[in-house]
């Protein structure tokens, strides 16, 4: 049983959005389909994680998923794109529309200022697979967490973060092994490719999330901002430089110089930089 006192921020339909002591908590909760996400999931996901990147008391954000299901008390951390959503241009939502939302909320977690951590009670799987990938750290249970990918057995397939990314994090070969074949890893097999952070008994495993950030919240935010998107930056390309180069202009924004580029303007004068060429 979790000793941590979390305050609900909202009710959704889809998923459970809490918030304790700079810790923000958004969990799938449709535990009967393994957590599959629809349309209104990945909608009331985008809106949570917003909301959690806009409040300046939150540092770290956990991804996580209510469970087990009341039908056979199975774990799921998430099992991807609902099947049942599907038409034949893609997922649907009650709109009638077809969308590819969840590669929205992949980006709102990479681009985010703060860390996030998925946060793993049991299957992975598909899209849910590849959102513990584009998460920046991944707790998994001991007992329970089950890796896989079906994305080639359903023709739903993620050809971005989910698989190219992944296969920077745990090699080429295995990458193409676990997109090929499909197969089931456990918490321990996650590890030792290097996709998991630490296997942690399922009992554990929300207070020992809980504790990673609040170390982590013990940091310089600043550092760890700039380190994430640092980190990104080789892989994300152009974006990835225009993420980084953002937080550096804000930095920028906070010396003297530019008080005296903006006051220069505003004075209509010629800017006196002072000529201080630090090395
Ligand atoms: C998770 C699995 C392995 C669990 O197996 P298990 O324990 O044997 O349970 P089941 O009996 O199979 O399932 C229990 C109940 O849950 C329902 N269910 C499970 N998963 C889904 C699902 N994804 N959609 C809808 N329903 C699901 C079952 O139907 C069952 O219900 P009942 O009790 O009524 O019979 C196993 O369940 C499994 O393999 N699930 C399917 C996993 C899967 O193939 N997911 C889709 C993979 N693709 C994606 O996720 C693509 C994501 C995506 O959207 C995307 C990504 C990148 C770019 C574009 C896109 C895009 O939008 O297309």
């Amino acid at each position: 049983m979790s000793s941590i006192n979390w305050e609900t921020v909202k009710d959704f339909e889809d998923i459970t959005y809490k918030k304790s002591n700079g810790v923000a908590r958004i969990a799938f909760n449709r535990p009967d389909v393994r957590n599959a996400f629809r349309p209104k999931t990945t909608s009331e996901l985008y809106q949570a994680f917003y909301d959690a990147q806009e409040d300046t008391s939150i540092g770290v954000v956990l991804l996580s998923a209510e469970g087990p299901s009341s039908k056979d008390g199975v774990y799921s951390f998430c099992s991807g794109g609902d099947q049942k959503a599907r038409g034949h241009q893609g997922y649907v939502g009650e709109d009638g529309m077809h969308r590819l939302n969840i590669l929205e909320v992949q980006r709102l977690i990479r681009f985010m200022p703060k860390v996030v951590i998925a946060v793993v009670p049991g299957w992975a799987v598909g899209g849910g697979h590849s959102l513990h990938v584009v998460c920046d750290l991944t707790l998994a249970s001991k007992e329970h967490a089950i890796f896989k990918q079906t994305d080639a057995d359903v023709t739903s397939f993620d050809g971005g973060y989910g698989s190219a990314y992944l296969a920077k994090m745990v090699g080429q070969k295995k990458a193409r092994e676990i997109f090929f074949l499909g197969r089931n890893y456990s918490a321990q097999d996650a590890f030792d490719m290097g996709m998991v952070n630490a296997v942690i008994p399922h009992d554990e495993l929300e207070d020992t999330a809980y504790q990673w950030a609040q170390e982590i919240l013990e940091k310089s935010p600043t550092s760890i901002k700039m380190l994430k998107f640092a980190m990104n930056l080789t892989d994300d390309g152009m974006v990835g430089q225009q993420v980084f180069a953002g937080e550096a202009t804000r930095l920028a924004y906070m010396t003297d110089e530019a008080k005296e580029g903006r006051n220069a303007f505003l004075e209509k004068r010629k800017p006196n930089f002072e000529k201080k060429y630090l090395p």
